[in-house]
């Protein structure tokens, strides 16, 4: 579900609970106030016949969007930090292509603890191997659903400005370039990159080195791709529907 229909729908159900007046639903059905509920005020049954209807309604509108709130922080990169690849502590080795990901013309080199730390975990890579080259990873994405991309990179330790430069594609036709900032005090200074998209089908992430080709280049590591995150007023409004449903079971029992 989209989080703008989940939003719409919770909206809906908040609409039959006008709680904005100061007097709380429950004291309001306690003195069968006819504002509190669209049935007859001196019968006290319908009151329960219509709460069991949003409390069914509500909780059907929850269960359907649970799942989509626990796939938003599943990761669709497989080894995107690079950690499933073997390599020698405070080493480093070039690939033509390791987990989850196909290397370029000049493979991958993924480095362990070697010039510089990992942002995440100890494994991170370089894509000016022995000449500039790149890496891509087809990921299962559905059409017309969001998703956010992130990712670290940062200058090697050591080198200028000329020698970095690395850019990313969702297509492996169009590039965004990403300049990284000079690093400082013999490390790297990790930069974080974030946007969203929305995918047409199935997405071809891929990475590749610019600037000078020659064996020195930017540093990459922690790449993810997410579920996008619902807007938080959609969790509000979940939350609501939730406390309904908590409140009806309360008055049921009681
Ligand atoms: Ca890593
Ligand atoms: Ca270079």
């Amino acid at each position: 579900m989209q989080s703008t229909q989940l939003s719409r729908e919770l909206h809906h159900e908040a609409r039959l609970w006008p709680l904005h007046s100061g007097v709380s639903l429950d004291a309001r059905l306690q003195n069968n106030d006819s504002t509190a509920c669209n049935t007859d005020p001196k019968a006290s049954k319908p009151h329960y016949k219509h709460t069991e209807s949003i409390m069914k309604k509500t909780l059907a509108t929850a269960l359907f969007a649970l799942p989509m709130l626990a796939s938003a922080s599943t990761n669709l990169v497989v080894n995107g930090s690079f950690e499933q690849t073997a390599v020698n502590n405070n080493g480093w080795d070039i690939f033509s292509n390791i987990a989850g990901w196909t290397g370029g013309a000049a493979g991958i080199e993924v480095r362990r603890n070697a010039v510089g730390q990992a942002f995440e975990g100890n494994n991170f890579v370089e894509l000016d191997t022995t000449a500039n080259s790149s890496m891509s990873q087809l990921l299962t994405t559905a059409a017309n659903q969001s998703y956010t991309l992130s990712f670290n990179y940062a200058n090697r330790i050591g080198t200028d400005a000329a020698t970095n430069g690395l850019q990313w594609s969702l297509d492996g036709s169009n590039w965004t370039t990403l300049a990284p900032a000079a690093n400082s005090n013999g490390s790297h200074a990790w930069q974080s990159f974030s946007t969203s998209f929305v995918a047409s089908g199935a997405t071809q992430l891929s990475f590749r080195a610019i600037g000078s080709s020659d064996t020195l280049g930017t540093s990459l590591d922690n790449i993810s791709v997410t579920t996008a995150v619902p807007e938080p007023s959609s969790y509000a409004l979940l939350l609501a529907g939730m406390a309904i449903i908590g409140f009806v079971a309360r008055r049921r029992q009681a």
